[in-house]
């Protein structure tokens, strides 16, 4: 999953297995910060191309995450982990 300009996550639904890792890569030219945040995990700022935070699921469900510093303009998305 890439984060980019203009301000979002691509993709921003992903379904993956349970212990499934997903990597969240900085993609966005302008090098603005971006954060990947959800429930259990947050990749605090990312602001260079290439950087990049994984996290791993260990627990099935449905788990919204967002940017902190772009959420309210719909910079967000949802793993489902089976
Ligand atoms: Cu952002």
């Amino acid at each position: 999953m890439t984060l980019t300009d203009p301000y979002r996550f691509a993709p921003n639904t992903l379904t993956i297995a349970r212990c499934d890792a997903v990597k969240a890569v900085y993609a966005d030219s302008t090098g603005v910060p971006h954060t990947w945040h959800g429930p259990t995990w947050n990749s605090g700022d990312l602001t260079s191309s290439g950087q990049s935070y994984t996290y791993r699921f260990t627990s099935a469900g449905t788990f919204g995450f967002y940017c902190d510093y772009h959420r309210s303009l719909g910079m967000t998305g949802t793993v489902t982990v089976r």
